[in-house]
């Protein structure tokens, strides 16, 4: 067994917190050789729920679940994490506008990147998960001043997973032999789920798939399918969230098959397909070793161009926000 990595999820006694905590706890994660501290952060009401939680993890009796701390103390539960998932965050209540919910997410978001700025291992990796969650990665992120801007991301995962398996339902085929997928911009309704670069078995998919239900259909479904889930559900995605968080953490640490990329929220530089600096944005990725690299050069049509201005202009409305929380 090799050295235990220690991992912090905010929100865990919440539906994608419960999902995934037990997958980590598992070698979901990282696999059955490697220990795992699990560090659970809820807010003080919570933290009856979230001992049950814990009492769970326990009972499953897991080996590879070395140690659990539950805490409501942001500097306690951040302690030396190597991997941290900020899922925990308000939900949108009746009558909410979006702004009222971009503050109310970036008052929790500000203080989680100062602690994990004080608190967490040097080298630590944040999947942002809780919604608005590229613009609360941006919050994150201007608040922990000593990380580098590649250290922070925001899940855009579960929209690549989706957008693959439309595709790989539409076409017939296991969802393995789609690659290249990517899914541009902003996790809301103006993500843009690209078939340009994208291959079936080696096939171009634009070449296999009709361009009128690409536009009308394909663009919206994925665009929409969170909202389809919580109609049929009652609920929002939960299994599915937590399974594309450990997707995407899983990539980032140990890296992405050489032969495809996946989608990430990363921060931007102002070098990347003309998208303007500082904001955190979708693109296509390739991950090795605990880092990422943006896919540059890919050839976009104008209707591709056109999609992905109408997500970046969303991010920079958002950002304009909550200016007052970005240092
Ligand atoms: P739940 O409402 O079930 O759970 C949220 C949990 O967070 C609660 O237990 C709550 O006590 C806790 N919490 C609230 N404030 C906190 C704080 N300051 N520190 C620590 N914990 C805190 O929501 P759930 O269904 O688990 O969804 C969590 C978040 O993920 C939401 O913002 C949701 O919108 C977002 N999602 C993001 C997705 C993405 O692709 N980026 C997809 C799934 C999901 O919709």
């Amino acid at each position: 067994m090799k050295k235990p990595v220690t991992v912090a999820i905010t929100g865990t006694a919440g539906n994608i917190g419960y999902a995934i905590a037990f997958r980590i706890a598992s070698g979901g994660l990282f696999g059955p050789d490697q220990p795992v501290n699990l560090h659970l952060i809820e807010i003080e009401p919570a933290l009856g729920a979230l001992e049950g939680v814990v009492m769970e993890l326990h009972d499953c009796a897991f080996p590879t679940l070395n140690n659990v701390v539950a805490t409501a103390d942001l500097d306690t539960g951040f302690a030396d994490a190597d991997y941290v998932f900020l899922i925990g965050s308000r939900p949108r209540s009746k009558g909410m506008e979006r702004q009222d919910l971009l503050l109310a997410n970036g008052s929790i978001f500000k203080p989680q990147g100062a602690a994990i700025d004080r608190s967490a291992s040097k080298d630590v990796r944040v999947l942002v998960v809780g919604n608005p969650a590229n613009t609360n990665a941006l919050i994150a992120l201007h608040n922990a001043p000593n990380l580098a801007p590649t250290q922070v991301s925001s899940m855009m995962r579960l929209d690549h997973n989706r957008a693959i398996n439309k595709l790989s339902r539409q076409l017939k085929v296991q969802p393995n032999v789609i690659k290249n997928m990517t899914v541009w911009g902003n996790h809301s309704t103006t993500q843009f789920p690209d078939l340009q670069h994208c291959t079936v078995d080696g096939k171009a998919s634009a070449d296999l798939v009709d361009q009128d239900w690409y536009r009308s259909e394909y663009i919206y479904k994925i665009q929409h399918r969170g909202a389809q889930i919580i109609e049929a559900r009652g609920a929002s995605s939960a299994a599915s969230a937590a399974s594309a968080a450990i997707d995407h953490m899983r990539n980032w640490a140990l890296g992405t098959d050489p032969s495809s990329w996946v989608s990430m929220g990363v921060m931007t530089d102002g070098s990347y397909y003309n998208v303007g600096k500082n904001l955190i944005f979708s693109f296509p990725v390739h991950c090795k070793d605990h880092s990422f690299e943006i896919v540059d050069g890919l050839s976009l049509d104008d209707y591709s161009m056109g999609m992905i201005r109408a997500s970046e202009k969303e991010l920079i409305k958002e950002r304009d926000m909550v200016l007052d929380l970005l240092r």
